[in-house]
């Protein structure tokens, strides 16, 4: 009984130090027409993304903090919805595949990032997306720093 009474009190402190590691939380972007809404989300590490109304959509990620691992699958539709949750903290760039042309393209902020670190991830852009996929810059300039 008393180790119960022990282990609980450890429990509640590490939540209560450690809200992140305990709650993490879960963040919803919308298809609505040919846009993503928001489309610019701010998340902490170990938060996820739920992608809603995406049945003739999908959300492919194309700008990757490095080492971090591609979320969404490419050419294929998931469906009424599915959950994003990016491994590495910065700013990733996603689109959906079958209505870039319209610049449907969205941004999630992973943790803290600098002015610096938005200006990287623009130049990382420019470099690395091709065609219409570079619309993906124009929500990087929409990025406000968090740090
Ligand atoms: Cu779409």
């Amino acid at each position: 009984m008393k180790l119960i009474n022990i282990i609980g009190k450890i429990v509640i402190l590490l939540a209560i130090l450690s809200p992140n590691l305990v709650y993490a939380a879960d963040h919803a972007v919308n298809a609505q027409a040919r846009e993503f809404k928001p489309a610019i989300v701010y998340i902490q590490p170990g938060d996820s993304v739920k992608f809603n109304n995406m049945t003739s959509h999908n959300a492919v990620s194309y700008l990757i903090p490095e080492g971090g691992t591609q979320f969404g699958d490419n050419g294929k539709f998931p469906g009424g919805s599915f959950t994003a949750q990016p491994d590495k903290e910065g700013i990733w760039g996603y689109v959906c595949e079958p209505h870039i042309g319209f610049g449907m393209v969205g941004i999630i902020v992973v943790g803290d990032v600098s002015a610096d670190d938005v200006a990287a991830a623009k130049k990382q852009a420019i470099e690395t997306l091709k065609g219409p996929f570079k619309r993906v810059i124009g929500k990087i300039n929409k990025i406000k720093p968090t740090k």
